[in-house]
């Protein structure tokens, strides 16, 4: 038998599985990933690992349990990473049944493929549950002790995944864990959640591509940390002595307000923050004299959500004290800048793009190039 471990990645091509799938390759494993299919191209996060020898990618769906029963039957992983999921609380808020489905009866479908399978005793699964789970919290700091509250249609979904997490381990004895993942960003992250969507709009206004940004609710409190160090725990939790869950966050909490203050400012852009709540407005106190004393943040009632969970804050000494993680890798000021970094290059280089597409749109009219 081989002695290189395999792992199976579901959500692979997200902000955490193209970082996991990094992680576990250094690390020598075989890793597999499950792709839907789609006619638009979502695999830009995976693209610089296909192709390479122990990456493999296959087609399967959270809401179709045959593709499941059948790919695990194929791969036997060693261990499982179920990311796959709908991941936006907002858009839970539209699609809740959907929502439903992949993120709560598609972790009991995992389950079932691993039992079908007879895979119980050779494969431990790691299920990506989340800080959404305090919703309308009852205690802060959040720890593994603390009560749920969910408060979305995503939350709820995600507790009933947590919960058969945690009655497979018990009934079946199956080693499956829950890692319960506080805020993680990164210049991977994607562009409608509200640190990426402020990072890309700092760049582009200071690039002059784009003049306000819209946002919901300027005070709500998160703990951000930085998804490339939150998948080594994923790891760290499927190699423990025995199945457990874990709080994985930072222990440091900011506001929105703060988060888009600080990305600014990385973007060459002070900001003055005045009004109140719908009315609140950030305006240009310092940067390029053409967007001097100009509103460039404004809040806009289509980014509220029903209800809204406004004060995450983890704890996260139990992963330190078992997991042996630090948690503070990465700080809040280093996140906020490596990804407003990356944006103003990414910016600068889609304005280099269009221009040569521009200029080859001429060239192509005058015959120069065909
Ligand atoms: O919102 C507020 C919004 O969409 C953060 C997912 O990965 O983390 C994520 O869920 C806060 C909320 O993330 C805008 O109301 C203000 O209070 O970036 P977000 P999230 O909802 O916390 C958890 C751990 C997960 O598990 C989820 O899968 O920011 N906010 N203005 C805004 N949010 C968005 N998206 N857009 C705004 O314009």
């Amino acid at each position: 038998m081989s002695e290189k471990k395999i792992a199976l990645i579901t959500g692979v091509t997200g902000q955490d599985g193209s970082y996991l799938s990094e992680f576990l390759l250094a690390k020598g494993y075989e890793v597999h990933g499950v792709i839907r299919r789609s006619s638009v191209d979502y695999r830009e996060r995976i693209a610089h690992l296909e192709g390479i020898k122990n990456f493999h990618l296959h087609y399967a769906d959270m809401t179709d349990s045959m593709s499941l029963v059948k790919l695990l039957g194929i791969v036997k992983p060693n261990e499982i990473y179920n990311l796959a999921a709908q991941s936006h609380v907002q858009v839970s808020f539209d699609s809740p049944e959907y929502t439903a489905d992949v993120d709560a009866v598609g972790v009991l479908r995992i389950l079932e493929a691993v039992r079908t399978n007879h895979l119980e005793s050779h494969c431990r699964i790691y299920q990506a549950s989340t800080s959404e789970l305090y919703g309308k919290v009852e205690q802060v700091p959040q720890n593994e002790e603390t009560p749920f509250h969910p408060y979305s249609p995503y939350a709820i979904a995600k507790l009933y995944g947590y919960w058969i997490i945690k009655e497979y381990r018990e009934a079946y004895n199956m080693f499956c864990c829950s890692g319960i993942l506080f805020n993680h960003e990164s210049e991977r992250r994607g562009e409608t959640f509200v640190t990426r969507k402020i990072t890309l709009a700092a760049a582009r206004i200071a690039q002059g591509k784009q003049e306000k940004l819209y946002l919901g609710n300027l005070s709500s409190l998160r703990d951000w940390g930085y998804a490339k160090d939150y998948v080594e725990c994923m790891w760290l939790i499927l190699q423990q002595d025995k199945p457990d869950d874990f709080v994985i966050a930072t222990g440091v909490q900011h506001s929105v307000k703060e988060f888009a203050t600080l990305a600014f400012k990385a973007a060459g852009i002070t900001l003055r923050f005045e009004g109140e709540g719908i009315n609140e407005k950030g305006i240009c106190a310092e940067g390029p004299a053409q967007l001097l004393g100009k509103t460039l943040v404004e809040v806009s009632e289509d980014f509220y959500r029903p209800t809204d969970v406004v004060n995450l804050w983890g704890d996260p000494s139990k992963a330190r004290r078992i997991l042996g993680w630090n948690p503070q890798k990465t700080t809040f000021e280093q996140l906020v800048s490596l990804m407003v970094k990356h944006d103003m290059e990414k910016v600068a280089a889609d304005h280099v793009t269009s221009v040569m597409r521009t200029n080859l749109a001429e060239y192509l009219e005058k015959g120069i190039v065909k």
